[in-house]
Order: C-alpha cells, then sequence, then structure tokens
C-alpha cells in the first residue's frame, strides 16, 4: 500500500515536472540571449546610479537576478524568447586583491552546490526571475558545472600544487569535502590526451579547478540526484553545460536524462569531428568549429567562403543531426567580441546574420547589439548598463530583424524546422545559402561596397516561383521576381541579404517597405560583386572587383 501510494506520488512528480521541462524540439523554435549575470543589470534599487564596472580588475560588478528581471524587457524587445544565466551556486571567496585569474564574480568557481550564489540574490529574487521569464512565454537555460570544485592553494599561491590538495581546504565544502573525491591533482599540459583531458586538473597554481572523481559511482549518482532536483525545484527549461569534455562521454546520457531537459554542452575545440561526436551523448552542442570558420571567413575581406561551406559540410558529416544539434554563436564570455577583430559594419552584420540564418540554436551573447569590442577574457565581460540600454543602435536593430525574420519563416512554413540550409553557391567574396523559405546571401566585401545579388529562384524548387515577390528583410525592399524566375538585388555598404517570400513578412518584420532600387549599374562605385545562381544545377558565379 504504501510502496504503491509512493509510486503513485513518483509517477504525479514526473508528470508535473514533464509539463514544465522543454524539450530540444521546443528550443529549437527559440532564440537565446546570454546574460552572464554579474554584468548585465544592478538590482533596480541601484539601476539609476549607474555604478562604474572595470572588467580588466575581474572583481564583480554587482549585476543580480532582479536586474535581469528588471530589464527583460530590453531582450524581449529584441525579439529573444529565451535567455541563458551564469552557474547560480555558491562560489570560492579569494581574498583582495585577487590572485591574477581574478574571483568568482562569472560563477565558474563552485564551492557548495546545494547552497545559491548570494552575491546574485537570495532565492526569492531567482524564482521571482524563473517566473517573470515563464509569464512572458519565454524559457530560461541555466549554466552548470560539475567537472570541478574552484580551490584556493592559501599555502603557495604562485607554486604550482602537489598531489595531493597540498595547501587547499575543503572546509565547508559541499559535497566533496574530501581529497577522496577528486582525481589525484595533475594539470592538464596535453589537449591530445583525452584521459588526461577527463581526469586532469583546469585553473592555475593560485586557483586550481579541483578535478571531481566522475569515474566513481557514490559521485555520478551525487550529480545525477542533484541536477533532477535543481531542474525539477526552479523549473528551468534548459541547461548550459561546462567543460563537457573534461568528463568522460558516458558520464552524459544518464545525467541530461535526469535533467529532463534540453542539454547544450560545451566542447572547447575546433576539430568537428571531435567535437560532433559528442551530439551521441548530449542533444546538443556548441558550434565552435563553426565558429572558427565564421571568424576566418568574415574578420577580413579576405576570408575563406569556400572553407566556411566545408564546415558546413563537416557539420552534417560529423554532428548527430548536423546542423541542428549546435547552438550557433558568434561571440560569448571566453573568447574575444567580434568587433574587436574589425571595425567594418559590414563585415560584423554579415557575421551575426550568419548565425540567425542556420540549423542550429541561435544565441547572442550581451553587449552584441551594443557592439562591444572588448579583446580576449576579462575585457570582453563588459557590464551591459554601461550602455544605458540604449535600444537605438545599428546592431540592436539588426538582430531584432534578424529574429523577426527568423520567426516568420518558421511561421510561414513548417519545413523551416526540418529542412536543412544548403549552400548555393560560393564565390571569393560571397556565399548564398537557403533554407526554405528563407533564402541568404552573405558576403565580406566590407562597408565600402555594394553587392549586386542575382539569383534565379526558379531553379531552388523549394516554392518560389516566377513573378513573384519576395522581401529583403534588412533593408525591407520589395525584390520582385521576373517573369523567367530571376532575382536582383544591390545590397548597399557590404550588408548581408536575407530574403522571405513578401507573404510571410508581416509588419514585425518591416514596418514599410521600399522598392527594389537595384539595377541602375551606374550606381555601382567601388566594388561589386554578382552571385547567380543560373537555372538547372550549373551555378554561374563572378565576383568584379573595382570598376
Ligand atoms: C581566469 C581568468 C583568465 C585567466 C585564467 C587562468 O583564469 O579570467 O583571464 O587566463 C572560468 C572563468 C574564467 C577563468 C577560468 C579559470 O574559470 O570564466 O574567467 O579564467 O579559473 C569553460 C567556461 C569558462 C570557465 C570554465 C571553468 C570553463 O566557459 O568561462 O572559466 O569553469 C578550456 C576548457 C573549457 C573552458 C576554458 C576556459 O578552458 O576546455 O571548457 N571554458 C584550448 C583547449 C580548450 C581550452 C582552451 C583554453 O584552450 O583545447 O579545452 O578550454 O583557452 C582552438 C582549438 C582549441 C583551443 C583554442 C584556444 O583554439 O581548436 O582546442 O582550446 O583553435
Ligand atoms: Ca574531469
Amino acid at each position: 500500500m504504501m510502496f504503491n501510494a509512493s509510486l503513485a506520488i513518483i509517477a504525479l512528480v514526473l508528470l508535473v515536472r514533464n509539463a514544465y521541462a522543454a524539450s530540444a524540439s521546443d528550443w529549437q523554435k527559440r532564440t537565446v540571449y546570454q546574460v552572464m549575470t554579474d554584468r548585465f543589470a544592478l538590482p533596480p534599487s541601484e539601476d539609476a546610479q549607474g555604478k562604474t564596472c572595470d572588467a580588466s580588475a575581474q572583481l564583480p560588478c554587482g549585476g543580480t537576478w532582479s536586474g535581469i528581471q528588471n530589464h527583460l524587457d530590453y531582450i524581449q524587445a529584441m525579439g529573444f524568447n529565451a535567455i541563458w544565466i551564469s552557474p547560480i551556486v555558491s562560489q570560492l571567496q579569494v581574498p583582495l586583491p585577487p590572485p591574477a585569474d581574478g574571483t568568482a564574480y562569472h560563477g565558474y568557481w563552485p564551492e557548495n552546490i546545494y547552497a545559491l550564489n548570494d552575491a546574485f540574490g537570495s532565492d526569492s529574487d531567482l524564482r521571482s526571475l524563473i517566473n517573470a521569464v515563464h509569464s512572458r512565454g519565454m524559457y530560461i537555460m541555466v549554466d552548470v558545472v560539475v567537472n570541478h570544485m574552484a580551490t584556493y592553494n592559501t599555502t603557495s599561491p604562485s607554486a604550482a600544487p602537489t598531489s595531493p590538495l597540498a595547501g587547499i581546504s575543503l572546509n565547508g565544502y559541499n559535497p566533496f569535502n574530501q581529497d577522496s573525491d577528486y582525481h589525484s591533482f595533475c594539470p592538464i599540459t596535453d589537449y591530445g590526451n583525452q584521459t588526461m583531458v577527463e581526469q586532469c586538473w583546469l585553473g592555475s597554481a593560485a586557483v586550481p579547478l579541483a578535478d571531481v572523481n566522475t569515474e566513481d559511482q557514490a559521485t555520478v549518482d551525487l550529480y545525477y540526484s542533484w541536477i533532477n532536483t535543481l531542474i525539477s525545484n526552479y523549473t528551468f527549461d534548459g541547461l548550459r553545460i561546462d567543460t563537457v569534455k573534461h568528463i568522460r562521454k558516458s558520464f552524459w546520457p544518464g545525467f541530461a536524462n535526469a535533467s529532463s531537459v534540453f542539454t547544450l554542452g560545451e566542447v572547447l575545440d575546433g576539430d568537428a569531428q571531435y567535437v560532433g561526436d559528442y551530439t551521441n551523448y548530449l542533444d546538443a552542442v556548441f558550434d565552435y568549429p563553426g565558429w572558427g570558420m565564421i571568424l576566418q571567413a568574415f574578420q577580413t575581406t579576405g576570408g575563406s567562403m569556400s572553407m566556411l561551406a566545408q564546415s558546413i559540410q563537416n557539420t552534417s558529416t560529423y554532428f548527430k543531426n548536423g546542423g541542428f544539434s549546435t547552438g550557433s554563436f558568434l561571440e560569448n564570455h571566453d573568447q574575444p567580441r567580434f568587433p574587436s577583430f574589425t571595425n567594418d559594419t559590414g563585415l560584423i552584420k554579415n557575421a551575426i546574420a550568419y548565425t540567425f540564418i542556420g540549423d542550429g540554436l541561435p544565441i547572442v551573447y550581451e553587449g552584441q547589439e551594443q557592439e562591444y569590442s572588448g579583446g580576449a577574457v576579462p575585457n570582453n565581460r563588459e557590464a551591459i548598463w554601461l550602455s544605458a540600454y540604449e535600444q537605438d543602435k545599428p546592431l540592436f536593430k539588426h538582430i531584432t530583424s534578424l529574429n523577426m525574420a527568423r520567426q516568420a519563416a518558421m511561421n510561414g512554413s513548417s519545413s523551416f524546422l526540418s529542412t536543412h540550409m544548403k549552400v548555393l553557391s560560393t564565390s571569393a567574396h560571397s556565399i548564398a545559402l537557403a533554407k526554405y523559405p528563407m533564402l541568404a546571401s552573405l558576403t565580406n566585401i566590407g562597408q565600402g561596397s555594394q553587392g549586386q545579388v542575382s539569383v534565379s529562384v526558379g531553379s531552388l524548387g523549394t516554392g518560389y516561383s516566377a513573378n513573384s515577390q519576395l522581401v529583403e528583410v534588412l533593408s525591407c525592399t520589395e525584390v520582385n521576381v521576373d517573369g523567367s524566375g530571376n532575382l536582383a538585388f544591390t545590397t548597399q555598404q557590404g550588408a548581408p541579404a536575407v530574403f522571405l517570400p513578401s507573404s510571410m513578412v508581416n509588419s514585425k518584420v518591416c514596418t514599410n517597405l521600399v522598392k527594389n532600387g537595384s539595377g541602375a549599374p551606374g550606381m555601382f562605385s567601388a566594388s561589386v560583386y554578382v552571385i547567380s545562381i543560373a537555372a538547372a544545377s550549373a551555378i554561374a558565379l563572378s565576383m568584379f572587383v573595382g570598376s
């Protein structure tokens, strides 16, 4: 009787949890804004004071969960329907002035996984944020770290610790307060040695990241039960998982199942085959291999479009569901911001557009919309309140248009969510991509140039036809396909071009439409590129520089 009753309760709990849990296919319809909690928004009481924040100091700047809640309008105004927040658990405290690695302001230095990080607010602040997100119909993804606990080497912070955990006190750690809870100390020195990557330690001499012994079954069970409780207790909709390649692959399916939500893992490596294999263990991983190729393609006007096309091919070969098992990004809290490589707005807009037109879950790191340009960590972690949340910015508008266009494509055709993006053609400075009903032409010709796109849509076999009308949604320009199925369009200032059928373009995508002004050859001044997708399978491409 007792037994049956508890079974019934368990079944009920599972049912209730499943009512909240969001799956990979639920997330596929979303786009994500990455919030670094300490740097996004001050609590409402301090908001107006505009506190300074020197990212290079690596000290807490004061952002909180209540701050995020107070600025959800800003995120939603750009068209995002999901956020990812920093890890939420209680952190290692280091003496001030801090060691070279800084402090735990970022949240990746867990010390007690059963307590919240009070620098970010209280339990009720966190619940209030989650409720506010859900009541807007948005999702919230939490970041979790299970590879390590952070430690501080008290006796010799400048020398490498010796085995095991010399000079480190585990008082107050919860759980894992015994040396035996960790792999014995060894620094990761060879990323080509997978056993070392999994069982040695990240971090520095001053702040060693004590590598949890995830070979131990009791530890595995503890983590599975911890994640199950964390997700159901707070009703998070998804997980961003830190340091995935640092734990053996067989750990992950059980962890993902226990969470019952969508899992997106961080495997920091440029090799598509290496990274892609992790999609057999988790729903998705960040597209680090693709990111490297976006950088090389759009960082300068000399980048290679064929290498970018090759990386799309690699993704479809090595990732479980091709691009659908990726999170697509241009920036994050670990990498230099894209505008630190180039200030060419044409290049920046193309690189951002690329992350929105493909199969992966688009993810934008806070500050991209403000064209922040900080370089390597920690300078890429500028506070967003320093921008005063200005919405009248070119990239804020660009990102909004891309979000609206993606939503319109999804609403306009159910096949958008199942059609893999295809490369139609590449030329020296351009790549044409189709994912019906979206058609895009990206270029690295740069802001000083205009580009002429010419596409024979009749050959695409995707629902476009002669005499139909499309809209280039970033400039809100109407483009008529002629009687032979040809489309001609001129992009200004090296901008990307993204087309949708007119019938799918609502007032959220474009409030006013202008007629296509292309086709006047006299307009071309500096350089002109032509993409022409010819009938049948023959694709003619040409590129004219200068005139
Ligand atoms: C702090 C300071 C830094 C200082 C450092 C010593 O200490 O901020 O200025 O240099 C957190 C904090 C960091 C902090 C670290 C260490 O902890 O955010 O600010 O650095 O205390 C995740 C998170 C990250 C987080 C942690 C730790 C892990 O996203 O924010 O960091 O919880 C490795 C891991 C990866 C990890 C990353 C930081 O380190 O694999 O999970 N990120 C190669 C290796 C990678 C390695 C990377 C490090 O170097 O293969 O495994 O990442 O830079 C490509 C290659 C790659 C190669 C890259 C550099 O080039 O294909 O393989 O990556 O082309
Ligand atoms: Ca490990």
